[in-house]
């Protein structure tokens, strides 16, 4: 990434981060205020200002994973701006800060406050059963969202709404095929690094799998290294900076999110590299967020796979079937799609929402 480019990255992260730390202070006040309010069952009732008696706000208890990457805030912003008191909700959000216990003892602490809905973003794929037993058992219905959740019994949540990350991964891998093609390297030996995301996470487990069958697929492509970036900037600028210091021959780096790709185009500057469109390095990333696609725009990302958190209207549709007595699909899958750099403008990327 260019210098100059890179300081306007930087500036604007430091400007989201600063905002969404003003946010996220405001948040933690907010959901401070709300734990120390009494412990008394979370129906919530009011008098209106022309005194009618108000109608009871549906309390939703939410456990968030965390907030890594700047596709999980937008994700966050999306549920808190969806599930407001004017709306007729009470939001009880956690952070789990990566923890799936803090997870697990977040929904045993929405079921003693009984709540009307518990809406799951899981961290991993696996280990839910128990707690998702008790939620059934307490007549409380578990939303998931996002990521996935591995059962043998769906009756333990109520309905999924989310992205397909392998059909993502399957995606980024047809493009790949294609621009090696015209690139006139379809039968090169073609060097790969793989930044995978948080481990065992449906979103981790989808896009690998994509990887995999494009290296399963043609000979030619080599695995120079595939390691966990945790979704993260700073642990895939450490990856990809260890691995250029070893070797600088790779032509590929598939990037399972936005964070990821950003921590590795500061290692390719460092070492002399450029990557994108006329780059010595082809970078594919997930996600499109904001600074995902203006670095796709300025031709720094290859391609850009969008994985869309906008999911809290999704989350509340499902609610509103609920209290309307109806039957949600158990599964909601959200139409995606791909960028390449001259398929975006500025104004494109500001009317995306996040
Ligand atoms: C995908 C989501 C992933 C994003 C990352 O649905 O779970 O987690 O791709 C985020 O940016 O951290």
């Amino acid at each position: 990434m260019t210098g100059e480019k890179r300081k306007q990255r930087n500036q604007k992260q430091r400007h989201k981060g600063k905002m969404h730390l003003v946010k996220n202070c405001a948040l933690s006040i907010f959901l401070i205020l709300l734990v120390l309010l009494p412990a008394c069952s979370a129906q919530k009732t009011g008098m209106t200002d022309t005194g009618e008696e108000a109608k009871e706000l549906v309390v939703i208890g939410f456990s968030q994973l965390g907030n890594e990457s700047d596709w999980r805030i937008a994700n966050t912003e999306s549920m808190v701006n969806t599930f407001t008191e004017e709306a007729g909700y009470e939001l009880l959000m956690d952070d789990a800060r990566q923890s799936q216990e803090k997870q697990i003892a977040a929904i045993r602490n929405f079921i003693l406050r009984e709540v009307d809905y518990i809406v799951l973003a899981p961290v991993v794929i696996s280990g839910w059963e128990e707690v998702l037993s008790e939620a059934r058992d307490a007549g409380v219905p578990v939303i998931v969202m996002d990521r996935r959740v591995e059962t043998e019994d769906d009756s333990l949540y109520t309905a999924w709404v989310g992205s397909d990350m392998k059909a993502e991964g399957e995606r980024a891998v047809r493009w790949l095929e294609e621009c090696l093609k015209e690139q006139g390297r379809e039968n090169e030996e073609i060097s790969i690094v793989h930044i995978q995301g948080s481990l065992n996470s449906s979103a981790q487990l989808g896009r690998t799998a994509g990887l995999d069958e494009g290296l399963a697929a043609h000979d030619n492509w080599k695995l120079a290294a595939r390691e966990c970036g945790e979704f993260t900037q700073a642990k895939a600028y450490e990856i990809m900076r260890d691995i250029l210091k070893v070797s600088k021959d790779v032509d590929v780096v598939y990037c399972e999110n936005d964070n990821e790709a950003f921590g590795v185009m500061d290692a390719l500057e460092e070492a002399g590299l450029t990557c994108g469109k006329d780059g010595d390095v082809i970078l594919i990333s997930f996600d499109a967020t904001e600074l995902g696609l203006t670095a796709c725009m300025d031709g720094l990302i290859n391609l850009n796979v969008e994985c869309n958190p906008l999911h809290g209207p999704r989350v509340e549709k499902i609610i509103s079937t609920l209290e309307a007595g109806g039957t949600p699909p158990k599964e909601s899958y959200v139409e995606e799609t791909v960028f390449e750099p001259e398929m975006l403008t500025e104004e494109l990327i500001q009317k995306r929402g996040y």
